[in-house]
């Protein structure tokens, strides 16, 4: 058996290194990432720039592959170009920080390197850490952070995974693990309505043009069963069925053309 490990926040960062001892006594890993921080980048793919592949040593001692581009470049070239085998199981993360809700599904650089792999049929699990430090998300991990209880659920779910594959109809599942786990079990929740409001900050550079900054401010819209309720308010490990079709009712825009 054989896993194909990748993220969008760098191959350096430590939460990847958490997924590859969730699931390294199960099977083979290989871990293929963007070489630098990839996060809101969605499943973007890079079309007008050549691609470097280098080899790292993690910090575990093991050789990984950094992508010169995206977590789809990423997923892509593992896939077609480094792995001469479809890979059993693929895992996006572990991303620092939560990945939430409608919006954040088709932004997140995690569910685009997620939603790549099972693009091809592969079992796919895209799995994040929620953090209390809004400073520490982006870093690359320089920052500590406690991943043992994720690495816990995710060899869980790994097992049941590289067991069953995926239940039919399903693509890939979106985990998300509180900061302070009330139990450990994962609760099946929907995806939740958008979670930030966009915080556009202007300023000047030194020349007196304005530059934009957007940031977001996160809050809870949605209510219990949704995964931002669940993962932020009941501290619940939260695990979320994902269809990639987005083809929505044909039959109703069927009679609204006519
Ligand atoms: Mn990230």
């Amino acid at each position: 058996m054989k896993a194909l490990l990748s993220n969008d926040d760098g191959i350096t960062a430590s939460g990847i290194l958490a997924s590859k001892k969730a699931v390294e006594n199960l099977c083979d890993t290989y871990v293929v990432a963007p070489e630098t921080q990839q996060s809101g980048i969605g499943h973007a793919l890079t079309l007008y720039e050549p691609l470097r592949v280098n080899e790292y040593t993690l910090r575990d001692g093991s050789i990984g592959y950094g992508v010169s581009g995206t977590p789809t470049d990423a997923v892509t070239i593992a896939l077609f170009e480094i792995m001469d085998e479809k890979p059993d199981l693929m895992i996006s993360g572990i991303n620092t920080g939560y990945n939430l809700g409608k919006a954040e599904l088709t932004t997140s650089g995690t569910l685009g390197a997620a939603i790549e792999a099972a693009s091809f049929g592969i079992p796919t699990i895209a799995i994040s850490q929620e953090v209390t430090r809004d400073d520490i998300k982006f870093e690359k991990g320089k920052i500590e952070i406690d991943f043992d209880f994720a690495s816990k659920m995710l060899n869980k779910l790994a097992k049941i995974v590289l067991k069953k594959g995926l239940p039919e109809g399903i693509d890939l599942l979106n985990v998300n693990i509180p900061a302070n786990p009330s139990d450990e079990e994962f609760e099946v929740v929907r995806l939740g309505d958008r979670m930030y409001s966009p915080i556009i900050q202007k300023r000047q550079d030194p020349r007196g043009k304005p530059y934009y900054w957007i940031n977001g401010e996160p809050y809870e819209l949605d209510g219990p069963g949704s995964d931002g309720y669940e993962l932020r308010r009941e501290q619940k490990t939260t695990i979320t069925p994902i269809k990639i079709d987005l083809t929505s009712d044909m039959s109703s825009l069927k009679e609204w053309l006519k």
